[in-house]
């Protein structure tokens, strides 16, 4: 029988590219869709760039998502891409309306029109319950609190209307906070175990943080992917609630990276205003039951261990010795498709892979 086939949006991004390498280890082929920029960012997805193909393209643009579509001829779209950060949300609300609500308009249309059998996957996101109450499951009322999530409450929608009106095998994937080494450097938990690796190398004194006491639900980001394809094989398309059903304040995110490296965050964090934002998710806890019982999901690193894990990548790509309990925990309970050396395609590189 032959491989399936999947196209990525998204996929140089931490989620595209744990997914691409997942879905590697499962035979696919892949294909991602990547949009031009003035300089080539393949960092993440480097190290498997001769095993898959990369199409030009970008969600706000019809013609190509079409195009992608055709070309690559998938089983399963997965449709990562976004304006995925909240603070520029705020600055640029048209812009992150174009790519992460309407850009999902325009892929689900894409499927309709070149073949509706294609199966969907919507990165959605637990953000759009903002200010309902915890803990939030696939029942909770949306309350979203930012351009952002205001945007994804929309892609929410269309995806299911396309399940409905359509009869596409569209799922959302309401995911919670997930980390890893190949976080962007601005959300808050890279920001932290960066910069606890560059005040070691003396390159950073002071770290400056916004709201402290916002609480989390953070998993790690190759636990996540793997519930995505999930969804997708499941005998009905559904939307599912992921995330761990734990929470913690910024504040012992902070606490638990620096003690790792013995330090006390206190000498090092002041509180700058900019980084408050105009309204705030406070509390966001997930009620995971659904998908632990129908996918049979169930996280394996903890809180603590994810942080030992980005720390000791942060470390090691700093050029120090990490501390090394995390890169022992991932060699202890992930094995299989996802092992250290992969996790620290993080940094500066450049790609041989040209699209036009
Ligand atoms: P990233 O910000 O790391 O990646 C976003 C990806 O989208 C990048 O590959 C980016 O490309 C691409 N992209 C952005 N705009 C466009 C566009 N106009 N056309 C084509 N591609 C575009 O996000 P994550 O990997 O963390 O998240 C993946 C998805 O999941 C996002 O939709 C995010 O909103 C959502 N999500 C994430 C959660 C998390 O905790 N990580 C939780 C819940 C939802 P480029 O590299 O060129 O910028
Ligand atoms: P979030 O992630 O907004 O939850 O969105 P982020 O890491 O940016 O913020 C988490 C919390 O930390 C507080 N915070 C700071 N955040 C940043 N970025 N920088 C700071 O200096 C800082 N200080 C405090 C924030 O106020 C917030 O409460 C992420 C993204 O991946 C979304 O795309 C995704 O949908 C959601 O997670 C689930």
């Amino acid at each position: 029988m032959a491989n399936k086939r999947t196209l990525i949006t998204g996929i140089t991004g931490q989620d595209g590219s744990y997914l691409a390498e997942f879905l590697l280890s499962k035979d696919y082929e892949v294909f991602g869709l990547v949009r031009r920029t003035s300089t080539v960012n393949y960092e993440r997805i480097k190290h498997i760039e001769d095993k898959i193909t990369l199409i030009s393209g970008d969600l706000l643009d019809q013609n190509s998502l079409i195009n992608a579509i055709k070309e690559s001829n998938p089983d399963e779209v997965y449709n990562l891409a976004s304006q995925s950060f909240i603070p520029t949300s705020w600055k640029q609300p048209v812009f992150t309306g174009e790519a992460t609500a309407l850009g999902v308009a325009r892929v689900l249309d894409a499927i309709r029109t070149v073949n509706p059998k294609i199966k969907f996957y919507q990165a959605s996101s637990s953000e759009m319950f903002g200010a309902a109450p915890p803990p939030q499951n696939e029942k909770t009322p949306f309350r979203p609190r930012s351009p952002y999530a205001a945007a994804k409450v929309y892609a929410y929608w269309m995806t299911a209307n396309y399940r409905e009106g359509y009869q596409i095998f569209a799922c959302n994937g309401i995911l919670f906070n997930h980390e890893s080494p190949r976080r962007g450097q601005t959300f808050v938990t890279r920001k932290i175990t960066r910069a606890l690796a560059d005040i070691l190398v003396g390159k950073q004194k002071k770290l400056y943080l916004g709201n402290l006491e916002a609480k989390r639900d953070w998993g790690y980001a190759p636990e996540y992917v793997e519930t995505m394809w999930l969804m997708l094989q499941q005998d009905e398309p559904d939307d599912y609630v992921v995330g761990t059903g734990e929470v913690h304040a910024v504040k012992e995110f902070l606490e638990e990276t620096f003690s790792y490296a013995n330090l006390d965050w206190r000498e090092y964090v002041e509180i700058d205003p900019r980084y408050f934002r105009p309204t705030e998710a406070e509390y966001l806890l997930a009620d995971p039951a659904k998908a632990r019982e129908k996918l049979g999901w169930e996280p394996k690193i903890t809180f603590r261990e994810l942080i030992k894990i980005m720390t000791d990548a942060d470390m090691e790509a700093a050029g120090l010795k990490p501390v090394g309990e995390g890169k022992a925990i991932l060699e202890k309970k992930f094995g299989g498709w996802h092992q250290w050396q992969a996790n620290m395609s993080m940094g500066n590189g450049r790609s041989g892979q040209e699209t036009g």
